[in-house]
């Protein structure tokens, strides 16, 4: 990545510190070692390369060399932030869709952690928290963007199909930019976290709303209902068949097979 282009695209920005690696394991490593020993709140951790990327349930995220941004936000939240941090990974999925916007791409969020442009997956989040005793004192904000083409993994190393922004928007697409982009977005968004306002933005994003989906939930079972919308805190909320509500707290969405799109 370029440094200077990336001081610049920075330097607007309330940031806490930077650190920026050529090459790392996972930047949110990084960051919940550095929250750990006291990085003040808004600093960041970006790499051009990461090895050993993660996903959530141990998932491999790959960010080859050159073509990503993989990026590490720490959070120290306030008094008033801590009754809504299970929002925060809604806070980087609008951010990530408001930047795209600005490029005139609509995007959209696949429950929980995914953004989804024309139906492929573009960038993952992946938020994690520090305690201290019974409170939370960090929050790291993992954002993985596939900007070039060179950023998507091959077909057999994913679980849903992947893009880049460069096939929407051509190889000028600046990583820079982006990045710049996004972290403003998340910055400006943050005052609203609480309110009405920002679950009505949140859910509006959400691929899928009223149709048929199947929720993979962490133990391997299925679950299947009508998508619509989130409950306060961020879980989904689907329908059964019988028109019973069902909550969602943790797990992979997708479209239930069989169902065609209009
Ligand atoms: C995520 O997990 O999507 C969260 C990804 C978060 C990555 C960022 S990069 C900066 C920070 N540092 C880290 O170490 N992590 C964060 P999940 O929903 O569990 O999806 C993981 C799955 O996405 C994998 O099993 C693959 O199928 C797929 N995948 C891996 N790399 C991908 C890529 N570059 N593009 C699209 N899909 C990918």
């Amino acid at each position: 990545m370029n440094q200077n282009e990336l001081k610049k695209a920075l330097a607007k920005l309330p940031l806490g510190k930077v650190r920026y690696f050529d090459s790392i394991g996972s930047t949110n490593n990084e960051a919940l070692a550095w929250a750990t020993t006291g990085a003040n709140d808004l600093s960041l951790v970006i790499a051009d390369e990461q090895t050993a990327g993660r996903g959530r349930l141990d998932r491999k995220w790959f960010t080859p060399k050159g073509a990503a941004l993989a990026l590490s936000l720490i959070l120290r939240p306030t008094a008033e932030e801590k009754p809504h941090l299970t929002r925060l990974t809604g806070l980087a999925a609008l951010a990530i869709t408001d930047a795209l916007r600005t490029y005139g791409l609509i995007s959209q969020i696949k429950w929980p952690n995914d953004i989804l442009l024309n139906g492929r997956k573009v960038a993952g989040i992946l938020v994690e928290s520090v305690w201290s005793g019974e409170d939370v004192d960090c929050l790291v904000i993992g954002i993985g963007v596939n900007v070039l083409k060179g950023a998507v993994p091959s077909a057999d190393l994913l679980l849903f199909p992947a893009t880049s922004l460069e096939e929407s928007l051509g190889p000028e697409v600046e990583r820079e930019k982006v990045l710049r982009d996004i972290l403003a977005g998340m910055i400006a968004l943050r005052p609203h976290l609480g309110s009405d306002s920002f679950m009505s933005a949140w859910e509006k994003a959400l691929a899928f709303r009223g149709e048929l989906v199947q929720v993979e939930q962490g133990d391997g079972s299925l679950l299947t209902g009508k998508l619509l919308g989130l409950e306060s805190d961020g879980s989904l909320k689907l329908s059964n068949d019988a028109g019973k509500s069902i909550t969602v707290r943790f797990g992979d969405v997708r479209l239930r097979p069989g169902v065609s799109r209009p």
